[in-house]
């Protein structure tokens, strides 16, 4: 038939797209004046943390001098980096968040 000869030439199989897309830690850093309360306040409002869950990460951070709020993709890490950015400058708090690659 016409329309199912094969031609011989060799065509190279190419695999389905399966990249993932990279990955932000954000990341919350240690100050000796943001308050205990309102560091906890963050992470619940913006992490979806539970008041047990945002103490643990706000002691590790005030223990060790940073820790990670969570992981995303870059467009809603930088959203959360600005959103608590805001949130610490509109209460006059010394608060920093950034993030980097996973
Ligand atoms: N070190 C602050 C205090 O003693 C508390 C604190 C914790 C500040 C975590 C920032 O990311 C932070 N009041």
């Amino acid at each position: 038939h016409g329309s199912d000869q094969d031609s011989g030439v060799a065509v190279q199989e190419s695999r389905p797209e399966v990249k993932e897309p990279p990955r932000f830690k954000v990341i919350l850093l240690n100050d000796d004046f943001t308050p205990m309360d309102f560091v906890v306040e963050v992470l619940r409002t913006f992490f979806d943390m539970d008041h047990e869950g945002a103490t643990r990460i706000m002691l590790h951070v005030h223990t060790r001098g940073k820790g990670v709020c969570g992981v995303y993709t870059r467009d809603i890490a930088e959203t959360k980096v600005a959103q608590v950015s805001r949130f610490a400058r509109e209460h006059q708090h010394p608060l920093l968040c950034t993030m980097e690659e996973a």
